[in-house]
């Protein structure tokens, strides 16, 4: 099993709402590993090329002017199988259709006001958490091969930068994994 990182972020309506800590605690609590954290205003074209898949869509342009409308708390979680667990602690895009006990289905109403963001796939968790630029910094990976594309743009770290992230090892790793 393959270790992953996972971006998740509190969006604007959920630092607004007080719900940072709350959010934070469920992650935590479920024994995953906390490598990268900061409060950060998200400016347009960083919100655009973090969303740059669904450009076509009718939201589109409410989508950036919401996540570009107040700070965001921007993190990466560590562990094996983290980003489709996330996924799930998260719940689905519509809250209203969020099962009870996830994040949107215990905290919000509207796909427009979901208060959380975490990555569909470990692809995009590299590609979110600029995990591709710490790997090739301490290994010299090649972005090009790891990618499959040979499209580099398309992988630039796009929430944290090289020397925001930390490598650690919690006092409880013993008692979460034999
Ligand atoms: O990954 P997830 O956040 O659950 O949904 P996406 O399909 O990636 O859409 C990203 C973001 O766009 C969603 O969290 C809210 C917004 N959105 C919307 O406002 N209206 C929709 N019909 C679909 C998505
Ligand atoms: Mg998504």
């Amino acid at each position: 099993e393959q270790v992953e990182q996972t971006y998740i972020m509190v969006k604007p309506d959920g630092v607004q709402r007080g719900l940072v800590g709350e959010i934070i605690s469920r992650f935590e609590r479920k024994g995953f590993k906390l490598t990268g954290l900061k409060l950060f205003q998200c400016h347009k074209e960083l919100a655009e090329e973090h969303y740059k898949d669904l450009k076509t869509k009718s939201f589109y342009p409410t989508l950036i002017d919401y996540i570009t409308s107040g700070p965001v708390v921007c993190m990466v979680w560590e562990g094996v199988g983290v980003v489709a667990s996330a996924r799930k602690l998260i719940g689905s895009t519509n809250p209203l259709q969020a099962e009870p006990g996830t994040i949107r289905g215990d905290l919000a109403v509207q796909t427009g006001r979901n208060v959380v963001h975490g990555s569909d796939s470990p692809e995009n968790g590299k590609r979110e958490t600029g995990r591709f630029l710490l790997l090739k910094e301490k290994k010299g990976w090649d972005l090009s091969v790891e990618s499959g594309t040979g499209d580099l743009s398309s992988l630039a770290a796009l929430w944290f930068k090289e020397g925001e992230l930390c490598e650690w090892t919690p006092a409880q790793a013993p008692w979460l994994m034999e």
